[in-house]
C-alpha cells in the first residue's frame, strides 16, 4: 500500500512547484529566527528574496555538523524552548552530541514519514511489529514507535538488545514486521539457527534494517537466512532520524526519498558543486517544514547517487541509491580509498565465509597494513571435523589456507591493494548487541 498515495505519487512538476514554495518559506524563516542563518547569509549578500525556486538552491550556504557543534546544544534552534516538546541527541565518536529538537508539528512530520517507511517495506495496518531499533536518545525507536502507531500496527517497543527476548517474543507473540540494524538482524540469524529455531515457523515477514551502512550480499544473506524481505530504510537525527527515505520492497532497488519534507542534493565533497543525476558524491538535505531545527543544505557525509527514473511502486519520490560509504569513513591505506563497504561485498563472494568482519589499520615501519578479520562458517569446519577422521590433519590445515588465499586474491582484485587476512573460527568477530557495530579499527592514529 501507498500510505499518503496524493504525495507520493504526485505528477514531478507539481512536486517541484510544492518544493519551491515550501524553500522560499524555509529560508525566509531560518532568516528570521536563526541568527547563525541570517550572519552567513549576511556575510554572502544573500537576501531570502533571492531565492524564487529550488533551481536558485546553489545560491544558498552548506551547512555542516561543526556548525551544529559550535552551537551546542540548542544554538541553533528556531524556536522558544517551550515549543521544543522532544530532544534527541547523536553520539558521535568523538566529543559532544549532536542534539536535535522537535515541535509538535515536527513530531507530526516525523510519524507521517515513518508510517511511510513502513508502508514502504510492506507493512499494513493491523500487522504485529516488533521495534527492535534502541529507545532513548538514539532516533530509531522513538522515530519508528509513532509511525508504526499513527499507521495502526500493534507495536511491541521491545528496544534493541537482549537476544534471548527478542526470539522469545518472535516465536510467542508472532509479529509481520520486525525493525533493526542489520548487523543486529545477523546476530538474531544466527542465534535463531543455533538454537535450531527454524526461521520459516516465524510469522515475520519483513526487516526494516537501516541506521548503519550494508550491502546486497548481506540483504541476500539474510533473506536466505531469515526467510523474509530485508528492506533498507535511511535517516539521520539531523534531519529528522528514521523516515528520511526507504525502498519499496516491490523493487528493492533504491530508497524513496520523501522529497515534500526534505529536499536532496548530490555534490562533489571536495568543491560543493553539485552533481548530475547517477553520479556518486556526498548527500545534501535542506528541510522544508521543520520548525525546531530547520537545515539548509546539511552536509550528511554520506555518499550516494540520486534518480529520478519512475519506479515500479507508481511513487514519483526520486530514489537514492544505498549509502556505499561516508566522506569521512573513506579510509585511505598506502594511497588507495578504500571503503568498507567494498570489503563486505568481496568478502560475501566467497564460499564458506560469513558476514562476521572487522576491519584493522595498523602502521608499520611508516607503512599503513591493512588486514581483515573474518569468520569462517560453521559448515565449513564441521566437514572439516568430519573429514579429519579420514583425512591428514595436513590437508585441512591447507584447505584453510587455501581459503585464506582465495579471501586476499579476491580482496586484492576488489581494492586494489594487498590486504592481510585472518580466518576467525565460528563466534570469534565481534557482534551487534542491539545497536549499531564498529566495523572498522584504525590503531594508525595512536601512532
Ligand atoms: O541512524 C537514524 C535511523 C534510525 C535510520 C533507524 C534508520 C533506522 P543517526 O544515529 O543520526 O540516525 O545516524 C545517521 O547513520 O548519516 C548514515 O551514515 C547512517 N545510516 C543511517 N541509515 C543508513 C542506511 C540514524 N540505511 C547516520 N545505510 C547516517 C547506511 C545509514 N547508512
Amino acid at each position: 500500500m501507498i500510505w499518503n498515495e496524493p504525495i507520493e505519487t504526485m505528477p514531478r512538476d507539481e512536486l517541484q512547484a510544492l518544493q519551491s514554495e515550501r524553500l522560499r518559506k524555509i529560508v525566509a524563516y531560518v532568516y528570521e529566527r536563526v541568527p547563525f542563518y541570517r550572519q552567513t547569509f549576511d556575510a554572502m549578500g544573500i537576501s531570502p528574496t533571492d531565492i524564487k525556486d529550488i533551481r536558485d538552491l546553489p545560491r544558498l550556504p552548506f551547512t555542516k555538523k561543526s556548525d551544529l557543534r559550535d552551537h551546542y546544544p540548542f544554538g541553533l534552534f528556531a524556536v522558544p524552548m517551550k515549543e521544543v516538546i522532544r530532544i534527541h541527541a547523536s553520539s558521535g565518536t568523538t566529543g559532544k552530541p549532536t542534539v536535535v529538537g522537535y515541535t509538535r508539528d515536527d513530531l507530526e512530520v516525523w510519524a507521517e514519514v515513518c508510517a511511510r517507511s513502513l508502508a514502504l517495506s510492506g507493512a499494513k495496518p493491523g500487522d504485529m511489529f516488533q521495534n527492535a531499533y534502541g529507545y532513548g536518545l538514539f532516533t530509531g525507536g522513538l522515530g519508528m514507535h509513532y509511525g508504526a502507531e499513527k499507521m495502526g500496527l500493534t507495536v511491541i517497543p521491545v528496544s534493541g538488545g537482549n537476544t534471548a527476548r527478542q526470539i522469545m517474543i518472535l516465536r510467542d507473540f508472532k509479529p509481520d514486521v520486525m525493525a533493526c540494524t542489520p548487523s543486529y538482524a545477523l546476530t538474531l540469524a544466527d542465534r535463531l539457527l543455533d538454537e535450531g529455531i527454524d526461521p520459516a515457523e516465524l510469522n515475520v515477514r519483513v526487516f526494516i534494517l537501516g541506521a548503519e551502512p550494508w550491502t546486497d550480499e548481506m540483504r541476500r544473506e539474510l533473506e536466505r537466512k531469515l526467510h523474509v524481505d530485508a528492506v533498507n530504510i535511511y535517516g539521520l537525527s539531523e534531519i529528522i532520524g528514521p523516515g528520511v527515505s526507504n525502498e519499496c520492497v516491490e523493487a528493492k532497488n533504491g530508497m524513496h526519498i520523501m522529497e515534500d519534507h526534505f529536499l536532496p542534493e548530490v555534490i562533489d565533497p571536495e568543491t560543493g558543486t553539485p552533481l548530475p543525476e547517477g553520479e556518486v558524491g556526498e548527500l545534501v538535505f535542506t528541510t522544508l517544514t521543520k520548525q525546531a531545527l530547520p537545515l539548509i543544505r546539511y552536509r550528511t557525509g554520506d555518499l550516494c547517487s540520486i534518480t529520478y527514473e519512475p519506479c515500479v511502486c507508481g511513487r514519483t519520490h526520486a530514489r537514492m541509491s544505498r549509502v556505499v560509504g561516508r566522506v569521512d569513513d573513506m579510509l585511505i591505506v598506502r594511497g588507495v580509498n578504500v571503503f568498507p563497504s567494498q570489503v563486505e561485498a568481496a568478502l560475501l563472494t566467497v564460499e564458506h565465509l560469513t558476514p562476521h568482519y572487522v576491519i584493522v589499520l595498523d602502521r608499520k615501519q611508516h607503512l599503513d597494513e591493512m588486514e581483515v578479520h573474518v569468520e569462517v562458517s560453521e559448515a565449513f569446519f564441521s566437514r572439516v571435523g568430519q573429514e579429519l577422521f579420514q583425512r591428514h590433519p595436513v590437508e585441512v590445515v591447507d584447505d584453510l589456507r587455501m581459503l585464506e588465499e582465495r579471501v586476499k586474491t579476491t580482496l586484492r582484485e576488489a581494492l586494489g591493494l594487498n590486504v592481510g587476512v585472518r580466518l576467525l573460527p565460528p563466534g570469534k568477530a565481534p557482534r551487534s548487541e542491539g545497536g549499531k557495530l564498529r566495523r572498522v579499527i584504525d590503531n594508525r592514529v595512536l601512532k
